[in-house]
């Protein structure tokens, strides 16, 4: 597992040289910029059962076969299993963004994913599409200029987005 600054490091390694003035200013600006970070983090983490909940009830609205019997969110048993896994990857979502590196998210969550959802009989579109909605609702929140200094979250609100995109990619 790497942050944005191990990952500096082990790609510096792997080169056996000096980290590169590009990559200085890179990690500059993050940490320049870190109160945007962790205000992002605090909010998802502060709102993940809003989040879980209104991903999970629009996907459920669109795919109404999830929730009628015979399907893969029917019985609570189900519905409970699949509103924990879009709750364990909400999770290691705000990891990625807090470390500024895809890797925990990767390495803890996604590996294999596919193949347990396959096991399963889980349809992985059905994930991909729950953590794509997601995506949009913790982007509402974590872009909200409610009650924040107002600031440029752009490229923290895209690298958040690719670590959602990478999920759904993942399962899909
Ligand atoms: C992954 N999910 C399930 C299981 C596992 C995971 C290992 C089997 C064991 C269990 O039931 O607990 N676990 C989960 C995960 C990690 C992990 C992400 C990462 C570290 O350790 N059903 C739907 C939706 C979708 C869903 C499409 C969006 O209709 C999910 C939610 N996951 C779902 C369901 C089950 C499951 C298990 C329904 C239960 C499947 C079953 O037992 O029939």
């Amino acid at each position: 597992m790497l942050d944005a600054f191990a990952r500096v490091i082990s790609q510096a390694d792997a080169r056996g040289d000096y980290i590169t003035n590009n990559q200085f200013d890179a990690l500059n600006s993050m940490v320049a910029e870190s109160n945007k970070r962790m205000d992002v983090v605090n909010r998802i983490t502060s709102n993940s059962s809003t989040i879980v909940a209104s991903a999970a009830r629009a996907l459920f609205a669109q795919q109404p076969q999830l929730i009628a019997p015979g399907g893969n969110a029917y019985t609570s048993r189900r519905m409970a299993a699949c509103l924990r896994d879009m709750e364990i990857v909400l999770r290691y979502v705000t990891y990625a963004t807090f470390a500024g590196d895809g890797s925990v998210l990767e390495d803890r969550c996604l590996n294999g994913l596919r193949e347990t959802y396959v096991a399963l009989g889980v349809p992985g579109g059905s994930v991909a599409e729950g953590v794509n909605k997601m995506k949009d609702a913790a982007i509402a929140i974590a872009n909200s200029k409610d009650g924040i200094t107002n600031g440029d979250c752009s490229s923290l609100m895209s690298e958040l987005a690719g670590y959602f995109d990478r999920a759904a990619s993942a399962v899909s």
